[in-house]
């Protein structure tokens, strides 16, 4: 069995992301979403309410599921049996960013990082964008999935009181 994981923040989870689990999930038999937990930022959801939008988000894709993870996302690999990490790449900034951590991971642990460039017309879409874009009232519609929409616009109402 070949399982993969999907590290990120997901705060929240956008359209972007779903895609890169939706193109993972047809690569290997599981792919677990890990959402890191960084004790020193604070996001917009917690790690709890960051992981219900993920759970879901995914409820239609059989064989992805959500865990969480403080530490090294290698340990995380080595312990659960995850042969790939799979990051999606938007940009050379990306790219510039993520090379790094997939090499260092490789020579930690050998474990390797598979890149799956972002689907035309979902380059631009970021977790930090689409928030900044949504308190200003931008209109975010299709840029995340509707129910991480809806708690988006929620949680952006009970911040302004
Ligand atoms: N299309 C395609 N891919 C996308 C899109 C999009 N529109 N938007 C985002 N992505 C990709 C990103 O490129 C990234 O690969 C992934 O989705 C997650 O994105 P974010 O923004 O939610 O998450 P990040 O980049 O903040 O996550 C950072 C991690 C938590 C993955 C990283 O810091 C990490 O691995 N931390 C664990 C600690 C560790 O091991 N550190 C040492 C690393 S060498």
């Amino acid at each position: 069995m070949t399982r993969a994981a999907c590290p990120g923040s997901y705060d929240p989870p956008t359209t972007g992301h779903l895609d890169v689990f939706d193109r993972a999930s047809r690569l290997f038999d599981e792919v677990v979403v890990v959402v890191g937990v960084n004790p020193n930022k604070r996001g917009l959801f917690s790690v709890e309410e960051r992981i219900a939008l993920l759970t879901d988000s995914v409820a239609h894709l059989g064989n992805v599921r959500v865990d969480s993870w403080q530490g090294l996302i290698v340990d995380y690999c080595s312990r659960h049996g995850v042969a790939a990490i799979v990051k999606g790449l938007r940009t050379a900034t990306d790219f510039d960013y993520e090379l790094p951590m997939a090499q260092m991971n490789q020579q930690l642990t050998g474990v390797e990082t598979l890149f799956l460039p972002t689907r035309p017309g979902m380059s631009h879409l970021s977790s930090s964008l689409v928030k900044e874009v949504a308190a200003l009232g931008g209109d975010v519609t299709g840029m995340l999935p509707d129910q991480v929409h809806h708690k988006l616009l929620e949680r952006l109402a009970e911040n302004r009181k």
